[in-house]
């Protein structure tokens, strides 16, 4: 059995008893590769008294980060779209003629399975040096079968080759591709469906999204879809109320969703609709951010109905070339007006529970020892501070990595 003990932690354990669950002067016991034991230095059990210690000088502890919701797997880039913007093009409109999602289609369809992983690699290394162990991953720049099993593969690719656990979401929904322009009853029936079906076969999908949005697709197209996804027992989340309301948030809660992302468009009903389904609701200020969105999501709404907040980069080349959960967190609180706490238990416990994990996003007993060491010695310190990494190290599975 191989035993570690961290000490001189400030631990941020993120339980929910308390604010941030927090430990001073803590120490946590790690057992091969899980956390046995955490707690005040003082109380340590004689079980790990004569351990060796790894002293962590009074560092802020945390667990590792989620990253819940990313697009990281894509091919080229949208700086020409993102100049475009500037000039005074909307998304939505560069989206209609051809450009925006349809942009990076082309590019990932004409790349190879070993192009897109070394493309991504940079991008998960950035987040791996922010703390994240684990991540969720998108298909939905293929929008045909090869090309969404191909992204697949190369998102199954990227968590054998980094020390980070990597969930995938099959996205065929994402838009319609051009070989069916005008017809999107036609692709979901002919195409996003069968693929998802091969895809699951292949054991490479994890959980069934879609994107709900008058650019994308409606709640009906959508639920055949989840219909799928439940025949399949493949839990369901989904892109709704981002750019207009369009009904997506209540299809989504009707089929359990484990997620609801975007939300900026839901109303105080929607916010109730996913607290009866327990979905969470998943803060993507990155996208916000860079489509200079006005409408922010009701987060108010959300605590009135205890709606848990994740929230995450939803790195993608288009609405959120964004690559930093650190930003992420400090934008949830200047734009959302999250508070540090939320931010923090929005990429920890709140992202770990839109995923389904239960092994993860928390310091306790039982759970993965997935950890980040922080030059800080409180948590809101991670908010607070932007464009500057706070990361000392990272523990994955019980390994310093
Ligand atoms: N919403 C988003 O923010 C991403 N997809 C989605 O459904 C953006 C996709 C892109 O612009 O490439
Ligand atoms: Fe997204």
């Amino acid at each position: 059995m191989t035993t570690t003990l961290l000490t001189n932690a400030a631990v941020a354990a993120m339980t929910p008893e308390s604010p941030y669950g927090l430990i001073a002067d803590g120490a946590i016991a790690i057992e091969n590769g899980r956390i046995a034991w955490t707690g005040a230095r003082a109380s340590l059990p004689e079980r790990w008294m004569n351990e060796a210690e790894h002293d962590l000088g009074g560092r802020l502890v945390t667990p590792s980060l989620v990253d819940c919701h990313t697009h990281l797997v894509f091919g080229g880039n949208r700086a020409r779209e993102f100049e475009m913007r500037l000039e005074g093009a909307g998304y939505e409109e560069i989206a209609q003629s051809g450009g925006g999602i349809l942009s990076t289609v082309q590019a990932t369809r004409a790349a190879s399975e070993e192009d897109l992983v070394e493309a991504a690699l940079p991008r998960l290394d950035a987040l791996i040096c922010e703390g994240v162990s684990t991540i969720e991953i998108k298909s939905g720049y293929g929008l045909d079968q090869s090309s969404e099993l191909k992204m697949l593969r190369a998102a199954r690719q990227l968590g054998k080759l980094r020390p980070v656990r990597v969930f995938t979401s099959y996205l065929g929904a994402h838009a319609v591709p051009p070989e069916y322009s005008g017809d999107a009853d036609g692709y979901i029936d002919e195409v996003c469906i069968p693929a998802l079906r091969e895809a699951e076969k292949q054991g490479l999908v994890d959980y069934v999204d879609g994107f709900c949005e008058r650019i994308a697709f409606t709640p009906a197209q959508i639920s055949r879809v989840f219909d799928a996804a439940r025949s399949l027992e493949l839990p369901v989340r989904l892109h709704a109320e981002q750019l207009s309301w369009q009904g997506g948030v209540e299809l989504a809660a009707q089929y359990g969703a484990l997620c609801v992302d975007h939300v900026e468009y839901a109303k105080e009903s929607d916010a109730a609709a996913m607290a009866g389904s327990g979905s969470v609701a998943t803060l993507l200020p990155g996208a916000f951010y860079t489509l200079h969105e006005t409408q922010a999501p009701p987060v108010d709404a959300f605590r009135k109905h205890g709606v848990p907040m994740a929230v995450a980069t939803d790195a993608n080349p288009g609405s959120s070339p964004l690559f930093s959960p650190l930003l992420a967190m400090n934008m949830a609180c200047t734009l959302f007006g999250t508070t540090p706490e939320e931010a923090l238990r929005g990429t920890t416990l709140n992202a770990a529970r839109a995923l389904g994990l239960k092994d993860t996003g928390m310091i306790a007993p039982g759970m993965r020892a997935d950890l980040a060491v922080w030059n800080a010695s409180h948590p809101a310190e991670l908010s607070y501070m932007f464009g500057f990494n706070l990361l000392h190290e990272r523990w994955f599975e019980g390994v310093l990595s």
